[in-house]
């Protein structure tokens, strides 16, 4: 073969090479819940993991901090029902049953945490005991599905339940040796939980297709926010 056949040979695998790049980039980017999380990489960097899933995971969590969190935590798993209510009472037709279970799916949390508290003689009615954090986010949330657009209603959705799927599964997967919170580690870890945010994600991806420049860029600024209130609350476990 000469040196010009070679020469030619290189020149086509390099833009075979160049070719697939291109088409990953592409691909990857057209997928409207990856340009999300891209741009919040570094707000979730701060939290996956924080202290407070990493005490978790090595057994070292307080009783005093852990409690914090479980009685906040109720507060925002009632509230994102209602949530979730209202993004269902403005859901196109299609969508009915997957909300309606979902909210039947997510209700069950409560008993986990009722369970908990009992354990720990917590009493989860203490309103005074809802820090402002909490109650911002939760107002929040309530806010967008009010008047928010249902693409940025679908956001704020993918962005909570996607921040606790990570970062649960992220302390089963440095988990060192047995839990007492085991129940709330393999809930938000679990299959059945994965698969229910990636149902999410593709619902997402399918209505960011069906709406214009104006809407992306409101979901956009939705999914930071909610992941800036995403690691806020994990502090309150401490502060
Ligand atoms: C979730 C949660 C997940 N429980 N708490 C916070 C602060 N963010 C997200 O929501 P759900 O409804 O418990 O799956």
């Amino acid at each position: 073969m000469s040196v010009f056949t070679d020469g030619l040979d290189l020149s086509i695998k390099v833009i075979k090479v160049l070719e697939l790049i291109l088409i990953g980039s592409v691909s990857m980017s057209s997928k409207f819940s990856d340009e999300l999380l891209e741009t919040s990489r570094d707000i979730w960097r701060r939290f996956l993991p924080h202290r407070f899933l990493r005490e978790v995971a090595d057994n070292t969590i307080s009783r005093e901090a852990f409690a914090k969190w479980l009685i906040n935590d109720y507060y925002f798993v009632k509230n994102g029902i209602r949530f979730m209510a209202l993004i269902l009472a403005k859901t196109p037709d299609e969508l009915l049953s997957f909300f309606a279970e979902s909210i039947y799916y997510i209700s069950r949390e409560l008993d986990m945490f009722e369970r908990k508290a009992g354990e720990l003689g917590i009493d989860l009615r203490s309103e005074s005991l809802i820090d402002l954090r909490a109650k911002a986010y939760v107002n929040y949330l309530l806010t967008i599905a009010s008047i928010g657009g249902f693409l940025e209603n679908l956001a704020a959705l993918y962005c909570e339940e996607k921040a606790y799927l990570e970062a649960w599964s992220w302390v089963r997967e440095n988990l060192r040796g047995e839990s007492p919170h085991r129940e709330f580690i393999n809930h938000w870890s679990s299959k059945e939980f994965r698969e229910y945010v990636d149902k999410i994600e593709k619902l997402l991806n399918e209505y960011a297709e069906r709406h214009g420049e104006y809407e992306k860029r409101r979901a956009r600024e939705v999914f930071l926010e909610v992941s800036k209130y995403e690691l806020l609350f994990w502090d309150i476990a401490y502060t």
